[in-house]
């Protein structure tokens, strides 16, 4: 029997009269089908959510939110087995990757901000009053109030938590919409929300597509106070827009085309491991994938050399087949999209290192949406593959000369999410990094995360941070309360 995933309002699970599925992308089998959310579920997610502010979840206190939200995470770890199920069959990312990243962040981002929310500090500044006396000035936090979360389909559980967990840390009530790709780790979040013992209306899921559906009604509608989104930065132009009419805040973690630079004096094993780990994992498919390479030149031919090797051995696959670790693209039309820039590539002149195609298995999984890893050289910084995200397991990798001319090279495009930098020297790890325009510099290393820390991008690549306080700053907005004794 087919699976319907359901919208959840007001602690009710809700079907409407349209449904769309979910195909699982190692094969382009049909996973579920799922309830895509009208109008009037939108309208009345969003009434609920007033509700619960006006309600049991507004008279909550941090410690006992805390307490809920500690309870979410012990519901995730209990049902882990669930989760990793429901977002290999969405996504097609291996079991270990999975297992190692996709459900236990989950249960982490909720217990961070847990955490968090009881040590979250308020400001104090004592003054003179002119005309004799003592003034107090303190803040006073409140939350946004209903706040309305988008996620994106590539870390489906990770990325939708890290947001919905501080807004609800923070006090908010939330109406969460996942990717249309990958519905399920949201709905089997909503089921512990409610074992959890959450107050019905402060956490409601919808479900559906962007444009005139579930996520259009959602950031155009008026009774939403905050948008968090995590996205396309074609998509980020639109909600802004949406959230301007209303002067809301937004916080986007938006798209990226991140540089790798690679001294001459690096580690140079660790180096081309790192960049293949940033150029290759996930399939390429993490915000923070690097596919510009620049490498000094007098290692560049040896690292190309080797970097290929790396890509050369990546196994695609089905999740449980052992060694896999390059899973499809997550669609169809996202596959479509990747083959699209690997055919620009050679149009542009690019010298192809290896793949550029689509791997042949002889089985299921020719119906799946696999393409090979890929590695350009010969092109210059103004062509399309260099200058656009793809999201595909693909860089292009060119020499550089000078500290100076890389950091320009590196600096030269709309998007400054992150950037990774190996060298040996540190003076020019920290010089670099202070140099290149991105919100996420890693020295040495990639994707390595602390959540307390600030995440998000510069230029095209977001607006605000999230992480640690920063998230709770963003979910909350003080008053000054100055006091005259
Ligand atoms: P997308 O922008 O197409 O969709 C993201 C979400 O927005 C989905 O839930 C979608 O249904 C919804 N949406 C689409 N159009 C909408 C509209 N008009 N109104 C309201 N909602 C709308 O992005 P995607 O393809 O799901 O994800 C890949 C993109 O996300 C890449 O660009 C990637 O770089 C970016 N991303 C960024 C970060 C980050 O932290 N900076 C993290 C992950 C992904
Ligand atoms: O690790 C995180 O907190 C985070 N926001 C990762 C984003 C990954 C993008 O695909």
């Amino acid at each position: 029997m087919t699976t319907l995933m359901r919208n959840y309002v007001n602690g009710e699970w809700i079907t409407t009269g349209r449904t769309f599925p979910t195909i699982n992308p190692v094969d382009g089998s049909h996973v579920a089908d799922v309830s895509e959310a009208d109008q009037d579920t939108v309208d009345r997610a969003v009434k609920a959510a007033r509700a619960a502010m006006d309600g049991a979840w507004g008279k909550l206190t941090a410690a006992e939110r805390s307490a809920l939200l500690h309870k979410v995470a012990d519901g995730i770890e209990a049902r882990f087995d669930e989760f990793l199920e429901a977002e290999v069959a969405d996504t097609g990312h291996s079991y270990p990757h999975a297992r190692a990243i996709d459900i236990p962040r989950g249960a982490a981002n909720f217990r961070i901000f847990a955490d968090l929310i009881k040590a979250y500090p308020n400001e104090a500044y004592e003054m003179a009053a002119p005309e004799g006396g003592a003034v107090l000035n303190y803040s006073h936090r409140r939350p946004l109030g209903v706040v309305a979360v988008i996620a994106p389909w590539d870390l489906p559980l990770l990325l939708l938590s890290w947001k919905v967990a501080p807004a609800m840390a923070a006090g908010n009530a939330v109406i969460a919409k996942p990717s249309e790709e990958t519905p399920a780790t949201a709905t089997l979040l909503a089921e512990v929300m409610a074992e959890a013992g959450v107050p019905p209306g402060a956490f409601n899921l919808i479900h559906g597509f962007g444009p005139n559906s579930a996520g259009e009604f959602l950031t155009t509608h008026p009774g939403i106070d905050g948008i968090t989104f995590t996205g396309e930065s074609h998509t980020g132009t639109i909600i802004m827009k949406a959230a301007a009419e209303r002067v809301k805040p937004v916080s986007f973690e938006l798209g990226g085309k991140n540089p790798g630079i690679v001294f001459a004096d690096c580690d140079f094993d660790a180096a081309v491991d790192g960049i293949a780990k940033a150029a290759f994992s996930n399939g390429g498919q993490i915000c923070m994938c690097t596919e510009r390479v620049y490498v000094e030149r007098p290692i560049f031919d040896k690292f190309v050399a080797a970097l290929k090797r790396k890509a050369e051995a990546l196994v695609p696959g089905r999740p449980a087949d052992p060694g896999v670790d390059m899973p499809p693209m997550i669609s169809a039309e996202h596959r479509d999209k990747v083959l699209s820039y690997y055919r620009l590539a050679v149009g542009e002149g690019a010298t192809v290192v290896t793949g550029g195609g689509v791997p042949q298995f002889g089985d299921e999984r020719d119906e799946g949406f696999f393409v090979q890893p890929t590695i350009w050289t010969g092109l210059g910084d103004t062509a399309r593959i260099c200058r656009e995200e793809i999201f595909g397991p693909c860089c292009h990798v060119a020499p550089f000369d000078s500290e100076d001319e890389v950091i320009a090279r590196a600096n030269d495009t709309h998007y400054g999410l992150c950037a990774s930098i190996w060298t040996q020297n540190l003076a020019r790890g920290h010089r670099v990094a202070h140099a290149v325009q991105a919100g996420l510099v890693w020295v040495n290393s990639w994707y390595l995360r602390d959540l307390r820390t600030p995440f998000g991008g510069v230029k095209m690549s977001g607006i605000g941070r999230e992480g640690g306080m920063h998230s709770l700053n963003f979910y909350s907005e003080p008053s000054n309360i100055c006091v005259k004794f």
